[in-house]
């Protein structure tokens, strides 16, 4: 196996565990790290002993002999880093959201297809170990025909203590957490033929919203609710789990917390607990996302070496979409038609 140089753009919090996950992935040299706060990149590169940091992306991409980059940056900066390494004619992996426009998403697709460079997003909750396994269970018919589900992340983590420019975002949760629950919806259940969307900001502090309810019809007819919150203090704060509830003609799967799967048919109900692997360097807080990274990662490597990947530009274009749309909805109180949505 040829093994594949990297560059990274961003030291920020999440890089901390994207660069651990390629480290658990054979095959990889990581390179060099570039952030515009020199001191942040340095301490990355000694952390993950990376030879080289960069604070301009273009010095990067002029120095480094590179086979893709990952893009690890605040969502503002996606668009440009991708047309710079697709204009170098490298693959490159790119952290959700895609962009902060659905226009910008379509162009990066594009730019990407035109330069016959390979672009994949790192989303990573589809990933999620309990969230495979319910997608099998589901996929194996054990509740007959689904025709109803709702997939819900309602929190009052303190989020913006690791993430602080999540505040000043004008578009918050809906970008942030919408494009790992509207993809789950996806992996899930395939295409949305229409969605209707209400938004709302509890968090006076912040810019943008921080509650967004979609409901979809799926084309396969299933109604499909993804709730999101920030603000919700609830008995149980299951940060940063995704709860789920599929009901079908013969039963029903819920996704509960602690990683817990109940099936429940006119048999009476079975539970199991599916638990992320917890790798050594996963912040616990963040266990079931941190541990999703690995194997995200390994499909991308996997398309990157040529073969099928799940997350790739084309595909979460799908994805940005429906965030797209969601806020069209809730901006002018109506429902979409997806297939008429730019
Ligand atoms: O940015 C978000 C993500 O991708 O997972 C959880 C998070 O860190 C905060 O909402």
């Amino acid at each position: 196996m040829n093994e594949l140089k990297f560059g990274v753009f961003g030291a920020g919090f999440w890089s901390n565990f994207q660069i651990a996950g390629w480290m658990e992935l054979p095959g990889l040299q990581l390179m060099a790290i570039c952030d515009p706060d020199l001191d942040k990149c340095q301490q990355l590169a000694k952390k993950f002993n990376v030879p080289n940091t960069y604070t301009d992306p273009k010095d990067l991409l002029a120095h480094e002999n590179l086979d893709f980059v990952d893009i690890i940056t605040e969502v503002d900066n996606h668009f440009e880093l991708t047309l710079l390494a697709a204009d170098c004619g490298l693959d490159m992996v790119c952290q959700k959201p895609m962009a902060p426009s659905l226009e910008q998403c379509l162009t990066m697709v594009q730019t990407c297809k035109d330069q016959g460079v390979k672009l994949f997003v790192n989303e990573n909750f589809r990933w999620q170990a309990p969230i495979r396994k319910v997608k099998r269970i589901m996929d194996k018919g054990v509740i007959g025909n689904p025709f109803k589900a709702r997939v819900s992340f309602c929190s009052a983590f303190p989020v913006f203590d690791n993430q602080p420019f999540l505040k000043m975002l004008d578009h918050f949760i809906l970008t942030d957490i919408g494009s790992h629950l509207l993809d789950i919806c996806r992996f899930l259940f395939g295409e949305a033929d229409r969605l209707y969307c209400l938004t709302k900001r509890v968090n006076p502090d912040i810019q943008g919203e921080d509650v967004a309810n979609v409901l979809m019809e799926m084309k396969n007819g299933i109604h499909c609710y993804a709730e999101m919150s920030y603000a919700s203090i609830l008995e149980q704060e299951v940060f940063p789990q995704t709860l789920i509830l599929i009901e079908g003609d013969k039963g029903s799967i819920a996704l509960a917390a602690d990683f817990t799967i109940k099936v429940t048919t006119a048999n009476g109900t079975t539970q199991e607990t599916v638990e992320p692997i917890t790798y050594d360097w996963v912040d616990p807080e963040y266990a079931v996302v941190h541990s999703s990274i690995v194997d995200t990662q390994a499909d991308i490597l996997n398309g990157l070496r040529g073969g099928v990947a799940e997350t790739t530009g084309e595909d979460n274009y799908q994805t940005s979409k429906l965030i797209w749309a969601s806020y069209w909805s809730a901006e002018n109180n109506r429902t979409v038609e997806l297939e008429h949505f730019k």
